[in-house]
């Protein structure tokens, strides 16, 4: 049986400083993985032969697009044969939309048959990727998750007052989410390419509250959930600007979600996409 492929789709917005370490952790992740797997170390079959790395640059002003253009000059993938430890790397570029929207993009751009969207700044390890590729043998997506099964929360290395607006955050999106995700925000999230293809095509929200319009849509259509605890680790240099614009903003999507899909209707089972159906 055919591995099934794998796309990362990574926004990055002004992400010149940040981006740099972490596609060399991400590719120094992947190499020392493809190296285990030829030499048949236990437990190495969790990751695609074919991955490819997306980043979906909307309209920065810091030459981070540039910056990884040059970065795949300087190391090209292979041409032929597996490139899991090797990944392809493209940019895509996209007028300035919020996270949200080029999210959006770079989900619907990817053909692969399982699609994972990160942060840019590797705030959760690539170590984590096998974990959710694991779960999208057996759902239609797979939620990181920054409360882990103890009750502890990751979000603990985060300033005092992104933690005090996260539990406020919480506390309204549970009107529209709950079900068993606790952590909504976590930019650690994997689909099949039919939920992903599904799900973002109906996509509307475009700031910050696109994961529970996304949660909320998968819980409408009936799509498989993991909830899949991960490490995760605040990293210095965050994009978010915390403010009463973007608390405004934050409130007016969050009330909205439902009005804008008031008419959706409810597909089972047409989002498993067969392993290895992609590439042949
Ligand atoms: N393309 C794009 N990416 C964004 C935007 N805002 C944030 N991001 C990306 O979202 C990810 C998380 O952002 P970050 O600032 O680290 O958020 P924090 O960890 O929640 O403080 C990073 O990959 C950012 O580049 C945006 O407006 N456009
Ligand atoms: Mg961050």
């Amino acid at each position: 049986m055919t591995e099934p492929s794998l796309t990362l789709v990574l926004p990055a917005y002004n992400e010149a400083e940040r981006i740099g370490p972490a596609l060399d952790e991400l590719f120094g992740y992947l190499a020392r993985r493809g190296q285990e797997a030829r030499d048949g170390a236990p437990g190495s079959a969790a990751l695609p032969d074919r991955v490819e790395v997306l980043v979906v640059d909307d309209g920065s002003s810091d030459g981070t697009a540039d910056l990884v253009r040059a970065r795949r000059e300087a190391h090209p993938a292979p041409t032929a044969g597996p490139t899991g430890d090797r990944p392809q790397l493209t940019v895509m570029t996209v007028p300035h939309g919020g996270k949200g929207a080029a999210v959006r993009a770079g989900m619907l751009a990817a053909t692969t048959d399982y699609i994972i969207f990160a942060d840019a700044d590797m705030a959760t390890p690539p170590d984590m990727i096998p974990l959710l590729v694991e779960e999208l043998d057996e759902h239609d997506m797979a939620l990181g998750s920054r409360v882990q099964p103890d009750g502890s929360d990751m979000r603990r290395s985060q300033p005092w007052y992104r933690r005090l607006l996260g539990r406020g955050f919480h506390v309204m999106a549970a009107i529209w989410v709950v079900g068993p995700v606790k952590d909504t925000q976590c930019g650690f999230k994997g689909f099949t390419r039919g939920a992903a293809h599904d799900l973002f095509a109906r996509q509307k929200v475009t700031s910050i509250v696109f994961d529970v319009e996304l949660i909320y849509l998968a819980r409408r259509r009936g799509y498989r959930m993991a909830i899949v605890p991960i490490r995760w680790a605040d990293r210095r240099g965050s994009r978010m600007r915390a403010g009463p614009a973007l608390a405004l903003r934050v409130a007016w999507d969050l009330f909205r979600i439902p009005l804008i899909h008031r008419r959706l209707g409810r597909t089972i089972g047409a989002a498993k996409v067969p392993k290895g159906s992609g590439d042949g």
